[in-house]
């Protein structure tokens, strides 16, 4: 059986599948907020359809998940990392329409 996400990672430019409650995830919306980039925030708290297709996905149970224009980019730690390497700000810029 197939899974599929309720909503799919290139919804957006960049896609945080985050619970409220998760002190990782309010730091990973917090970093790409300071970015000042859209983020679309999908809240999977009691959504087991999609937390299965997460794990599926990017191999990772835990949130957040991140993905930039389609990509798993794994969670706050790994896209933290990204930050001091100078590797996330060039992936935030999203195409011209
Ligand atoms: N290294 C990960 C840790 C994330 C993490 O531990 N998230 C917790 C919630 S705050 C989690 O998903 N725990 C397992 C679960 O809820 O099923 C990150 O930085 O994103």
């Amino acid at each position: 059986m197939s899974v599929k996400p309720r909503v799919p990672p290139d919804s957006a430019h960049v896609v945080v599948y985050s619970v409220d409650w998760c002190p990782y995830c309010r730091n990973a919306l917090s970093l790409l907020g300071s970015k000042g980039v859209d983020v679309l925030k999908v809240d999977v708290d009691g959504d087991p359809k999609t937390r299965a297709w997460l794990t599926q996905a990017t191999g990772q149970s835990t949130v957040p998940q991140v993905f930039i224009a389609g990509q798993s980019y794994g969670g706050f730690t790994d896209i933290a990392s990204m930050e001091r390497r100078g590797e996330l700000d060039p992936l935030l810029v999203a195409p011209k329409s």
